[in-house]
């Protein structure tokens, strides 16, 4: 049996993680619980949900599963008092809900830039905002972890609207911690590097060039699994990171940190 430092422990702790139904969210979510934490998870689409209890269930973790759109004030508002009231004080947001649109800024008309901005920018705005202010304030600490991306300091092609989003996402992580840290809540972020998921499957097929750049450019020459960010995670939601504030982790084998190399270099 391992002991967890008691730096690393959130027994007693409620985690909620937007869009935590799969992906990048539900390794997270999986992470906080083995660390302790009670979870709450969200999204969109009633049968995601369904499905994403299943899987925990299978893992031994039980969460608590609510319906709702980040980017709806008034439902998000409802949703935090309803979690209050039948789970527990918030103590734990992970703004991980997000989309991407690979089309080129030429092409792209203002409702999908809109609907980027608004779900991977606006959504963690209107999530923090009232978590903080119907949770944290009163019970005087709190941790935010945003997740933000590579592209959150590169560019890319096609990704113009997700680059702004993520960018804004980190300034929008400093602007948290300004303001917010002399309550005793920590907000950072953390920047996953390209991690297999459904978000990323068209890019990873088999041949396809992109595949292939990503695992040379990437000194680790491999694609992020999701639970490679449970580490990062459990140590932005825990009271290790209590003087950690307004930081991006990334989480990304080695990509910001190298030019790259030729193709077909070793
Ligand atoms: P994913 O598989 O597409 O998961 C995104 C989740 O967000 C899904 O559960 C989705 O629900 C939910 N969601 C979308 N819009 C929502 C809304 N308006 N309200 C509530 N939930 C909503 O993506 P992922 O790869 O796990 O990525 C998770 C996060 O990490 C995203 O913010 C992404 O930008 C970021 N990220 C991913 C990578 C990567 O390489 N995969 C790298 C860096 C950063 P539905 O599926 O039901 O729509
Ligand atoms: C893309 C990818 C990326 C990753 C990630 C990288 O089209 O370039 O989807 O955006 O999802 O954000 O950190």
């Amino acid at each position: 049996m391992y002991m967890t430092h008691p730096l690393f422990n959130l027994t007693g702790r409620t985690a909620l993680v937007t869009g935590g139904t799969h992906g990048l969210g539900m390794a997270i979510a999986a992470g906080l619980a083995e660390a302790g934490a009670t979870i709450v998870i969200n999204d969109i689409l009633p049968e995601r949900l369904s499905e994403a209890v299943r899987q925990y269930a299978e893992k031994d973790i039980k969460v608590h599963a609510y319906q709702f759109d980040v980017t709806d004030e008034e439902k998000v508002f409802q949703y935090l008092d309803k979690i209050g009231r039948e789970v527990g004080p918030v103590d734990i947001l992970v703004n991980n809900a997000g989309i991407i649109k690979r089309i080129p800024m030429l092409d792209l008309d203002i409702d999908d830039w809109r609907q980027v901005l608004d779900i991977d920018l606006t959504g963690p705005f209107i999530m923090s905002k009232y978590t903080v202010l119907k949770f944290m304030l009163p019970g005087k600490s709190g941790k935010i972890i945003n997740m933000c991306s590579m592209m959150s300091e590169l560019g890319r092609d096609t990704v113009g609207a997700y680059a702004a989003a993520k960018g804004g996402l980190k300034m929008l992580t400093r602007s948290m911690a300004t303001e917010w840290a002399k309550y005793n809540i920590q907000a950072n972020g953390i920047g996953p590097g390209y991690f297999a998921t459904s978000q990323t499957a068209p890019l990873r097929v088999k041949g396809h060039p992109f595949n292939e750049f990503i695992i040379n450019r990437t000194p680790a020459a491999r694609w992020g699994e999701p639970e490679d960010l449970k580490g990062a995670a459990i140590f932005l939601a825990s009271a290790a990171s209590d003087f950690v504030n307004g930081q991006i982790i990334y989480v990304d084998g080695g990509i910001l940190a190298t030019i790259g190399k030729p193709h077909g270099e070793s």
